[in-house]
């Protein structure tokens, strides 16, 4: 990088093109107030206090780029004078408060550190304030309308919910809707809170007033988010051993100083009433409090009945995605080494297991192609049945704010949210009609010649299969089996094409269908047809993955039929690698998938289910008949949090500790290992997953070895040589690390492929799958497709996000359904419906709106209560179990 080469205070100094002279001053190690300018923004100029003289010239320090053989001052008596001032008549019209004495503002800082005291607030006040959100105060009287808040919103989170009014003196922050806070478009991301330079915009209690730049002083753990699979690093600032707010790192690779409502704000159900805190014990059909030896006693002597009445097969656990790596390791060594079965799952089997088997399939690992970063260079995003804007809001910010400053975007989602709304082009395919869409954008793809004829002669196979079966996918027949006009699938397929840098994120309205599998194949097709994976012609396919640590569960080989990173358990040699480190035989044929484990546990076959940290009979599909499964297993073991759905079946019940109380690693959704690291000590007696993983193996007389997560992650890596780089100490040190990474002195892969696939012919296959059509229809009994998926305040069966302030901001699960439907089936907004499928019914509250198509319905699954879930069928990815969540036939029926 070329750089510019000034002088501040006479010594000279070296910037990066295009940074301001207020980023030269500090980094000259010079202080400056600035009280309008936060390095995530743009800057405004606002505020005057950051004055400085440029070649003689004051000026703003904040707007004024730095020039190459500029001389700039800054602690001359005049300017010191001046930026005094300038501060002085800022805090001079503020109420005293904004200066007492242990104020933590920016503002106050400022003040202290140039000799300001209190008695210069001399305003008057009564302005008054908005306390109508949770999360989120407003005290107009501190407002000095510097924008950051205004900016934060619109620049960073894109949300634009913000603006400034008034006039002169006047002028103050308020929601762009003009009603309360608690009423705007506000979702919550703490971004204001956090760059409010006075105070005027905080969140109540006990976090008052602490920002990413104030907290310096507090306690803090520095930590890796545990919702979803974004790896938001973020601060827990704590006291006397209990959260007092949870900050965004402002050097976090992936959020860069931001966050979402649920990492920042949703930590309340640490300390809720009904969080676990003792293991419970079924006596007599009821769940009592017992001792952990009492409880482990019974948990051990019930895996051994198992063991002895249906061999090692008759036991199955469901590992956690919301663990860590190290306890997802120690899980599934549990299972093969001290039961001896290959019966181990986790939640990927009902989210992006797809993914797994399609992109190894397509291109030889299972995990994304590119990283974040990458694809924020697209110039062109393909965002697939994805809706990053409510599921993974610090993803969906980064991706807006790239098509605000000029990338083009196509959206293919049934419904009109998110992202979709800023789209060049919105697809909106019927549900479950995915895999004709792909092959009508890959017909004009190759139709039109807008394909990489290099790369697939050189770097890809199947291209003549996949053009015979492209021929029967012009764009007139997709668009009848899709319902997508022709025009939009040739202009999507015209920007993709010509994209010079395109990338793909996709979701789960990809995986979650009958034909998931080719859905994440045919997909993939489309950049291997453009030569935009593996190259710098593009920034490849990028699944979304959903649950903190999801990536690494099935990395850590939390999965039937593969080992940690991966290896086969049919695969003698992958066998013999673990074996050597566990010192005891892999059983060799795959274990039970999650439904297959219901299904057996239904037939009598399975004795013993452990389920550690999902809610089966929450989230999994068809509940009823999950319910029947657990009911029907003669010992069930549940680690939770809370007494979920699925513990209030169970035989036993551990209390575990959670994400904000543990030691260990997780795996985000682009590949990178990032440390997980304990802020409190979980509650009374829970303890964490990996110790109870282990004292249930003492329980049963053997000793697991590997006694710390750092000892359990070095291990795994002796298994697994796609990690045998990876270390606490070296995560310690240099933050986040992606995988591949077999080697301690070289950096993780975050863009794979660039040489070759990692398929057995170093190729990236294209795959030649007929358009199937999804397994249920509407009828005339039930007219409508039920689609579920995530609303922004929720995270999945709720238990966390449900016990805390975010219950204000989402009460309940409601239906979206279009107004003609509305009249149709004569629902009004906002009331009760029952909803029925040919499996369950459930109750929703009904929201009106032009958000789904007409003859399509929406809901989350956030509330056990609502029954969503007893909706869903046990259709599944024809090739990986995962369940068809988005595509149910129902009907609506009153309450
Ligand atoms: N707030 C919040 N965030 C979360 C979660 C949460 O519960 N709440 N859960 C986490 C988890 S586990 C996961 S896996 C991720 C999921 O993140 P996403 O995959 O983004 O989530 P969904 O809302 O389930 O589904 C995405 C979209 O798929 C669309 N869709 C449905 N059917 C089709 C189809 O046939 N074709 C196409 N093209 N699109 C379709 C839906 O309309 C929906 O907008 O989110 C994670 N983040
Ligand atoms: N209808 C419908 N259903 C769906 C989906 C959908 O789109 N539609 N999506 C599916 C998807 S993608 C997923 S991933 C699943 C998610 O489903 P689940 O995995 O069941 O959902 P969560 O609420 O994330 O977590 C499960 C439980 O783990 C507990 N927990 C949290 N942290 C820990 C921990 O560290 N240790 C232990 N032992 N427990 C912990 C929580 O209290 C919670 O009860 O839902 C699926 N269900
Ligand atoms: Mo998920």
């Amino acid at each position: 990088m070329t750089g510019i080469k000034l002088e501040v205070d006479g010594a000279a100094h070296d910037v990066p093109e295009g940074a301001s002279l207020l980023a030269a001053v500090r980094a000259a190690g010079i202080e400056l107030p600035a009280l309008c300018s936060d390095d995530r923004l743009s800057p405004a100029g606002s505020c005057r206090t950051c004055l400085v003289r440029a070649d003689g010239q004051i000026a703003a320090a904040c707007v004024t780029p730095a020039a190459s053989g500029a001389q700039v001052e800054t602690a001359t008596d005049d300017l010191q004078q001046l930026r005094r001032d300038a501060v002085e008549l800022i805090a001079s019209a503020l109420p005293p408060r904004a200066l007492a004495g242990d104020n933590p503002s920016e503002l106050a800082h400022v003040c202290r550190s140039l000799g300001i005291g209190p008695e210069a607030a001399q305003g008057v006040g009564g302005r008054g304030g908005d306390d109508s959100h949770p999360y989120v105060h407003l005290d107009r009287d501190l407002c000095i309308a510097c924008g950051r808040c205004v900016r934060m919103c619109a620049e960073v989170q894109g949300t634009f919910a913000l603006t400034l009014v008034g006039r002169g003196a006047d002028t103050v922050v308020a929601p762009g809707t003009g009603g309360s806070w608690a009423d705007s478009d506000c979702v919550a991301c703490g971004g204001c809170v956090d760059t409010c330079p006075t105070g005027a915009i905080i969140e109540p209690g006990p976090a008052r007033g602490l920002t990413s730049a104030s907290h310096q002083a507090a306690s803090l753990t520095r930590t890796t988010c545990g919702y979803c699979g974004v790896g938001c690093s973020l601060e827990v600032v704590t006291r006397d051993g209990e959260v007092t707010a949870v900050l965004p790192a402002r050097d976090g690779p992936v959020n860069q100083g931001h966050a979402c409502v649920k990492g920042r704000f949703a930590h309340g159900y640490l300390t809720s009433p009904e969080r676990l805190t003792r293991p419970l014990l079924r006596r007599d059909g009821h769940l009592e409090p017992v001792g952990w030896d009492e409880a482990l006693g019974h948990v051990a002597r019930g895996l051994r009945a198992a063991v002895d009445a249906g061999g090692p097969d008759a036991v199955a656990a469901i590992s956690s995605a919301r663990a860590t790596n190290e306890e997802n390791y120690l899980v599934q060594k549990f299972m093969r080494v001290v039961i001896g079965t290959n019966n181990v799952d986790n939640c990927s089997r009902l989210c992006h297991s797809p993914s797994a088997a399609g992109l190894t399939a397509s291109f030889g690992l299972s995990g994304g192609t590119d990283s974040l970063d990458d694809v924020e260079r697209a110039d062109c995003l393909l965002v697939v049945g994805a809706n990053p804007v409510e599921a993974h809001p610090v993803v969906g910010a980064r991706l807006l704010r790239r098509v605000l400053h000029g990338a083009k975007l196509v959206v293919a989602d049934p419904r009109a949210v998110g992202l979709a709304l800023h789209a060049d082009v919105h697809l909106r395919p019927r549900p479950g009609t995915n895999v004709a869409l792909f092959h009508g954008l890959a017909h004009i793809l190759l139709t039109e010649g807008l394909t990489d004829e290099e790369f697939l002669r050189d770097r890809a196979t199947g291209l003549p299969e996949l053009t015979e079966l492209l021929d029967d996918y012009p764009p007139h027949r997709v668009a009848d089996i899709t319902g997508v006009p022709a025009s939009d699938l040739i202009a999507a397929a015209r920007l993709y094409g010509r994209a010079r840098r395109p990338a793909i994120v996709y979701g789960l309205g990809v995986t979650e269908h009958l034909h998931g599998t080719d859905g994440v194949r045919s997909l993939a097709n489309l950049a291997i047809l453009r030569g935009a994976v593996g190259t710098d012609r593009g920034h490849g396919v990028n699944p979304l993955r959903g649950q903190n640590n999801v990536q690494g569960a099935s990395d850590m080989g939390a999965l039937p039929d593969l080992l940690p990173g991966y290896g086969k358990v049919t695969d003698p040699a992958a066998r013999s690698r673990a074996e050597a480190v566990w010192g005891v035989p892999v059983p060799e044929h795959p274990g039970l998938r999650i439904p297959d484990m219901f299904a057996a546990a239904r037939a009598g076959d399975l004795r013993a289910l452990w389920v550690i940290g999902e809610d089966v009979c929450a989230t999994d599909p068809d509940a009823n008949r999950v319910a029947q499964a657990l009911d029907a297993c003669p010992l069930v073991v549940c680690n939770e949090l809370f007494l979920s759905e699925t513990a209030r079946h169970a035989d036993v019940v551990l209390p575990v500790a959670s994400w904000l109380e543990k030691d260990g690693t997780f795996v985000n959704f682009d590949r990178r290992f990032q440390r997980v690291r304990p802020a409190v000590p979980p509650p009374a007696e829970a303890r964490t997953d990996f110790d109870v993983i282990h004292a249930a193996a003492s329980a049963m007389g053997v000793d697991l070895g590997c006694p710390t997560p750092a000892d359990a992650l070095a291990e795994c890596g002796r298994v697994a040589p796609v990690f045998a780089g990876l270390s606490h100490h070296r995560l310690d040190r240099e933050g986040a690390i992606p995988w591949p990474c077999p080697n301690p002195d070289r950096p993780g892969e975050a863009k794979l492929y660039t040489e070759r696939f990692a398929t057995p012919d170093g190729r990236a296959r294209l795959a030649a799958a007929p358009y199937l059509p999804p397994g249920e229809q509407p009828d005339d009994d039930y007219p409508l497709i039920l689609v579920t998926g995530r609303r922004w305040a929720h995270y999945n069966s709720g238990s966390m996000t449900r016990r805390g302030g975010n219950l204000a901001l989402d009460p309940v699960d409601f239906l979206d359904l279009h107004p003609d439907d509305a009249v149709r089936y004569d629902v009004q907004d906002g009331a009760q419906v029952t909803v029925e499928s040919r499996h369950g019914r459930a109750r929703l509250i009904t929201r009106v709106s032009e958000q789904t198509a007409p003859g399509q319905v929406f809901c989350s699954f956030h509330f056990p209560a609502s029954g969503v879930n007893r909706l869903t069928s046990d259709h599944a990815d024809t090739v990986t179990s995962c369940p068809e969540y988005k595509v149910t036939a129902v009907r609506v029926a009153a309450p």
